[in-house]
């Protein structure tokens, strides 16, 4: 009897669900609860876009959830009140869909988005005591913003708003002085740590993936999925200077997978995300012809010249066989080493002669953009995490050969040394054991000792100070912390609560290019 109820209950309110979701207009539900915050065109505003390059990389709670419950620490009410559980589920179907069209995106757009702060001035010297070259930033995921801490005393010195999910690590001005910040939607913000303010933002794309500085320091790669461009902006005042189409070589339109400074060949090195190539951009006006090497064709199995561009953002195109997401450069950037696909290889390009020259196996997919290297018995060694494996690999650099696995609690995310440590820390992100990070041995390759500062609490994600002396690593929780380490003797020194820190990242180590940090 009570089966057969519940069995007519659950009809009944299915029935109800399909009468209420027939009768939910998501646009309208869209345009009258969402509009004012994330933009008529689901584009942003004061909050994030709500489009599935956005939404999809989204931690935590599924869309449904945080449309009814909102967002803890954020401006993000809960319409559970509101709005029925059929309007929620049409909205969050209506904004995880792709949009129709997307909207132009070019010169005039972005430079209409820049935002100059009010109120800024550039000050002759810095306005805080501390060391700026041993300054740290420090992303806060929680609540969107970024820490500055001074490196010597381990006090924050300021705390800044971000826009909305800031990912990868901020790029510095040649002489350390400005910082730049990118977010997924597309933002890019300017920051002079001198006055510890915002200088400028602008929004350089709808989607993007991070972004690069040239090696003067007058320009900014931001590399984008949304729309197919890689943007330059100037760097002293953020505004547009190109617009370069991802067009790969058979016609079709790509995302940019990511781009970095290649800083001994004074260029941006990019590789496409939906096609074989790999591109140089020159950031040298005076490069060219940039066709120093020639392209091996895997359609005619021919040799091709590469097409001669030259002088400032020249491009290049290095063909290779399959897509590359994710990589690491050896230090002389004549050699990138990128993952495939499907995550179970690694293929060095040689970027001189422009083609593939080894293959090696790394199941498990490999996360080479968090590779570091180091000297190891007088070789130079390069050591990667698995985002799928419980496990580091080092590689040697001449042979390409994996010369070392190294058998982690779970796969981890991210590496970091320094020139002056005997050490590697190495985070485990994922799994039951994601409150550990293992200190690894950079001779011997053993694990010597393994922190677990909070029980159940992520730990994640390293930088080491100027000197070396400490090692910062963050508790990745909402109520968190930036926990600093003595580097050597691994005892904890002090505790900075944050709001979810994710990566932090020290002036000086990123603007030397330290081997031991990411650049
Ligand atoms: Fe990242 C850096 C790609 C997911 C936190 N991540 C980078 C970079 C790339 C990249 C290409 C280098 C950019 C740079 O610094 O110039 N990340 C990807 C992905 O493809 C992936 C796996 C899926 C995606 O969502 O795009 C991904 N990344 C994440 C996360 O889920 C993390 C843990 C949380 C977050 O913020 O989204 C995350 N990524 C980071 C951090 C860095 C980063 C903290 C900077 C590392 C550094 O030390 O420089």
């Amino acid at each position: 009897m009570s089966r057969r109820i519940s069995t007519a209950s659950r009809a009944l309110a299915l029935s109800l669900l399909l009468a209420g979701s027939a009768a939910a207009d998501p646009a309208a539900l869209y345009a009258a609860h969402c509009a004012a915050c994330h933009g008529a065109g689901r584009l942003g505003a004061d909050g994030p876009a709500l489009i599935p390059e956005t939404l999809g990389r989204m931690r935590g709670p599924d869309v449904a959830a945080v449309i009814a419950g909102g967002r803890e620490a954020t401006q993000m009410p809960g319409f559970a009140d509101t709005l029925g559980a059929a309007e929620i589920a049409a909205l969050a179907a209506h904004v995880t869909a792709p949009l129709a069209a997307v909207p132009a995106w070019g010169a005039p757009e972005i430079a209409a988005s820049r935002i100059a702060s009010p109120g800024y001035t550039a000050p002759e010297a810095p306005l805080h005591g501390a060391d700026p070259l041993n300054l740290f930033l420090v992303v806060e995921k929680g609540d969107h913003h970024l820490s500055i801490l001074d490196g010597d005393r381990f006090e924050r010195l300021a705390r800044l708003p971000t826009p909305f999910a800031v990912h990868g690590g901020p790029k510095f001005s040649p002489d350390g002085r400005f910082a730049f910040v990118m977010s997924r939607d597309g933002w890019v913000q300017k920051l002079d740590l001198h006055a510890l303010a915002e200088v400028a933002r602008i929004r350089a794309g709808i989607n993007s993936r991070n972004i690069a500085i040239s090696r003067d320091g007058k320009w900014l790669a931001v590399a984008n999925y949304l729309p197919r461009t890689l943007t330059i902006l100037d760097a002293a005042d953020l505004t547009p200077v190109r617009i370069i189409d991802i067009v790969a070589r058979d016609g079709s339109r790509s995302r940019v997978s990511a781009v970095y400074q290649a800083r001994p060949r004074d260029s941006f090195i990019l590789a496409l995300k939906d096609a074989p190539e790999i591109w140089e951009i020159a950031t040298d006006p005076a490069a060219g012809p940039f066709h120093e090497g020639f392209v091996h064709s895997h359609e005619t199995g021919m040799e091709e010249a590469l097409a001669a561009e030259r002088g400032l953002f020249a491009r290049r195109r290095i063909m290779v066989s399959e897509p590359v997401d994710d990589f690491f450069f050896t230090p002389d950037y004549r050699n990138l080493i990128g993952a495939t696909r499907d995550g179970a290889r690694a293929k060095v390009v040689n970027l001189t002669v422009g083609r593939e020259i080894a293959a090696l196996p790394l199941p498990g997919m490999p996360h080479l953009g968090s590779g570091i290297s180091w000297m190891r018995g007088g070789r130079r060694v390069l050591a990667t995490p698995h985002l799928g494996e419980p496990r580091i690999s080092v590689i040697d650099l001449e042979s390409w050969a994996v010369v070392a696995t190294i058998e982690t609690l779970g796969p981890g995310f991210f590496l970091r040394s320094h020139e002056t440590s005997r050490h590697v820390w190495a985070d485990v992100f994922f799994g039951p054991h994601r409150d550990a990070i293992h200190v690894i041995d950079k001779e011997t390759l053993e694990i010597v000792a393994t922190l677990r500062p909070e029980p159940g609490q992520t730990l994640a994600h390293v930088e080491f100070d100027r000197s070396g002396a400490h090692a910062l690593a963050s508790l990745w929780e909402e109520d968190g912390a930036v926990i600093v380490y003595d580097a050597e003797t691994l005892a904890e020194i002090r505790r900075l609560p944050m709001r979810r820190p994710s990566g932090k990242y020290n002036v000086w180590n990123k603007i030397t290019f330290s081997d031991g940090t990411s650049h």
